[in-house]
């Protein structure tokens, strides 16, 4: 009887472990946004916050999306005052490492657009990587929510970010999002 139950124990032991494995390996996206380019253009940028809270590292190898024919991990670099974009085949999180593709750094290169970006809508990317392929979804923000969202996140690096993300459309929406840079 001892037996038994001590075996049903590492069973669920082992269980538990498996999920809270799975869950652990999903990485972290938060404040993720494409800022509105301006009309007729052809490319546009992703940004989002990664966070590798997996043990292992993690390999951003590539995206993909439906709504955009063509997406590469790109690098911005400066060379002799010169702004360069670096198409990377891929890009490596430390274990516990959070990478910020944000203007300037990395980022998600949206290529071949056909039809303007509308803000306010949402558009649909696979990312894959060492892990597994993971869904994300990017809003659309017009260039002034998009200001106000960074600076929001500039002024308070230790606010909760996934906790912005989801509010920040309905925040931005009704216009006090700018309540966020004077606290
Ligand atoms: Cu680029």
């Amino acid at each position: 009887m001892k037996t038994i139950s001590k075996a049903l124990l590492s069973t669920l032991a082992l269980f538990a472990f498996t999920v809270s494995a799975s869950f652990a390996s999903s990485p972290e996206i938060s404040n993720a946004r494409i800022i509105q380019p301006p009309p007729g253009a052809k490319v546009a940028a992703a940004y989002f916050n990664i966070e590798n809270t997996a043990a292992d590292s993690l390999v951003i190898t590539g995206a993909n999306s439906d709504d955009v024919p063509m997406v590469s991990i790109h690098l911005s670099i400066v060379v002799d005052d010169v702004a360069k974009m670096l198409e990377q085949e891929s890009v490596t999180i430390d274990a516990g490492d959070t990478l910020e593709f944000k203007h300037g750094s990395y980022h998600l290169m949206l290529m071949g657009l056909t039809e303007p970006l509308v803000s306010g809508s949402n558009l649909s990317f696979e990312l894959q990587t060492s892990a597994g392929t993971f869904p994300i979804q990017i809003p659309v923000l017009s260039p002034d929510e998009a200001a106000n969202m960074s600076a929001g996140t500039m002024d308070h690096g230790n606010m909760n970010h996934d906790n912005m993300n989801h509010d920040a459309k309905k925040k931005m929406k009704h216009g006090d999002h700018g309540k966020m840079e004077n606290k």
